[in-house]
């Protein structure tokens, strides 16, 4: 094994924040420097010592031995796989963009061209890891799930020119560097938050989004189910929810509701990607739409008009009334059944029109309704100011960086999900020039996206406290998937290299590279993504 590969292998040993490309610039100048000590001797043997794969795999993976040769798919080329599904996925992309049959063959049998395998990973890689070995004869994908096998065709597919995204046949040649990339998540939860209450996202848009965040391994989808302008699912118990409470938007729209099997569609899709659903009911505030659809569930017995603007915190259950947790139970009982996904999220953000004890007798009581329909409860952090369950995982969203009733929370063992609003939230403005989204957390260009540790950020919320990351995308002025498009690329990206990759690799001129290096993948998809200043956009972005 030359030096250059074994330097490669393992990015930690080379100091925690040295820049890959800095690596390679350094090897090279060994290489030259023996070359020319040789008389020059290295010559054509070179490429083998100086072999690096290309600096375009985002979330960066977490070692790559690179063997200076390379893979050309064929048309002759046959597909593999031990997971019908994956190998389904693969094929599909990839017979779009090459016009190639690529026969696929899943089961036993003689491995093909292109091998997804379950078995011989190493164990290292974990559920959602994978070894990908290419060579000039083909290229071997082992995971040990998969899930894994998943992650790592998307690894394969940005190893590929850009043009193999597309949805027509394009020119090769398309091929993969050789050599081993061993690659395995640092964090468990990687998600992404879209908000259907705001305003209302069809069953096709919201799949098109998972399609979209499946590229970068995220493996959580939180859906932020209601808020006071809307309420997006169908309750049966409870009928006018939907009907009625889900009958608007922000800005006066007709909104939308997704009826329980569109709810199980999403989640059919999402678990083809391989991404587990969370469902969000804010409460206690959050729910003017709920509110509205039942004078019943209020303390004076009125129901407050339906609401479209975008103040928050004016909305609250009412705490003291029985009727209250009915309702919460048969709200969760309803979307628990639904939900094959371990967390049900109760939000807890905002409730400036709930007193503090009645915050805390509502939190109190709603963890064990949760827990009784076998779910763990999520909840923005703001729930960590009560006593939390040992299950509950909080999600934190401020601007600053102690906060002392989670940090006390998490040393009794709550777990936190990272989404500090000015790191994580897609819906900031990346400058004062862009037009859609907010700022009050500040303007997010990529690099703020990507200039943070989730596992060192919060004042006594580090290490095995940190559960992971979620980049929440609000809707308040999103409209359309073109403007989802814009807002989560290219920062959904950053935030899941974040929550994959481990730390050793984090430098900003490496991503800025390799996230470069995925505009004309997003030109080929159609993906309405922002080109920020900070990369530099390839030929064909
Ligand atoms: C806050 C608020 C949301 C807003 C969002 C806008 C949380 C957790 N509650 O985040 O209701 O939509 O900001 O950025």
């Amino acid at each position: 094994m030359s030096a250059a590969s074994v330097l490669l292998k393992s990015p930690g040993r080379v100091g925690a924040r040295r820049s890959r490309s800095r690596i390679r610039r350094a090897l090279l100048a060994v290489v030259l420097v023996a070359g020319a000590g040789l008389g020059g001797a290295i010559g054509a043997s070179a490429p083998a010592a100086a072999a690096a794969f290309p600096n375009v795999v985002v979330p960066a993976p977490a070692s790559e031995v690179a063997d200076g040769t390379t893979f050309t798919l064929a048309s002759s080329a046959t597909i593999t796989s031990d997971d019908a599904d994956v190998g389904g996925y693969l094929a599909t992309i990839l017979r779009r963009s090459t016009g190639y049959p690529l026969p696929l063959t899943v089961g036993a049998g003689t491995p093909g061209t292109v091998a997804l395998s379950l078995s011989g990973a190493p164990s290292s890689v974990g559920t959602e890891g994978y070894e990908l070995v290419s060579s000039p004869s083909g290229v071997v994908i082992r995971a040990n799930q998969a899930a894994g096998l998943f992650h790592g065709v998307q690894t394969l597919l940005q190893l590929m020119p850009g043009a193999v995204m597309g949805s027509t046949v394009a020119a090769g040649p398309w091929t993969v560097p050789g050599g081993t990339i061993t690659d395995w998540p640092r964090f468990g939860y990687r998600g992404a938050m879209l908000d259907v209450a705001r305003h209302f996202f069809t069953v096709a848009q919201v799949e098109r989004y998972i399609d979209e965040m499946a590229l970068y391994k995220v493996n959580y989808l939180h859906l932020h189910l209601s808020d006071d302008q809307g309420w997006r699912i169908v309750v049966n118990s409870w009928p006018n929810l939907a009907t009625y409470g889900g009958s608007t938007e922000v800005g006066g729209g007709a909104g939308g509701f997704y009826t329980q099997a569109d709810y199980q569609a999403i989640i059919a899709y999402a678990t083809s990607r391989y991404i587990t659903v969370v469902p969000e009911i804010d409460m206690p505030g959050h729910t003017n739409a709920a509110l509205a659809s039942y004078a019943s569930l209020n303390c004076n017995g009125v129901a407050p008009a339906l609401y479209t603007g975008t103040n928050v915190g004016f909305s609250s259950l009412c705490v003291p009334l029985a009727l209250t947790y009915t309702f919460v139970d048969q709200v969760v009982g309803e979307l628990a059944a639904l939900t094959p996904g371990p967390y049900i999220h109760i939000g807890g953000d905002e409730a400036s029109s709930t007193s503090a004890s009645d915050y805390a007798t509502f939190i109190d009581k709603v963890q064990p309704i949760v827990a009784a329909h076998g779910k763990a409860v999520m909840g923005w952090h703001n729930i960590a100011a009560t006593s939390l369950a040992p299950s509950t995982l909080a999600q934190f969203w401020d601007t600053t960086t102690t906060d002392s009733a989670l940090a006390a929370a998490a040393a009794s063992g709550t777990k936190v999900v990272m989404s500090p609003a000015n790191h994580a939230y897609l819906d900031m403005k990346y400058t004062h020039k862009t037009k859609l989204g907010q700022h009050w957390a500040g303007y997010v260009d990529v690099n703020t996206a990507y200039g943070w540790d989730p596992g060192d950020y919060l004042t006594g919320v580090t290490g095995s406290s940190v559960a992971g990351v979620e980049a929440p995308l609000w809707t308040e002025t999103i409209v359309t998937s073109a403007d989802i498009d814009q807002m989560a690329f290219p920062r959904l990206p950053a935030l899941m290299e974040l929550g994959w990759s481990p730390y050793s690799t984090h430098d900003t001129t490496s991503f800025d590279q390799r996230l470069g290096a995925q505009g004309p993948r997003w030109h080929a998809m159609g993906v309405n993504y922002y080109k920020s200043t900070q990369i530099t956009w390839p030929t064909g972005s």
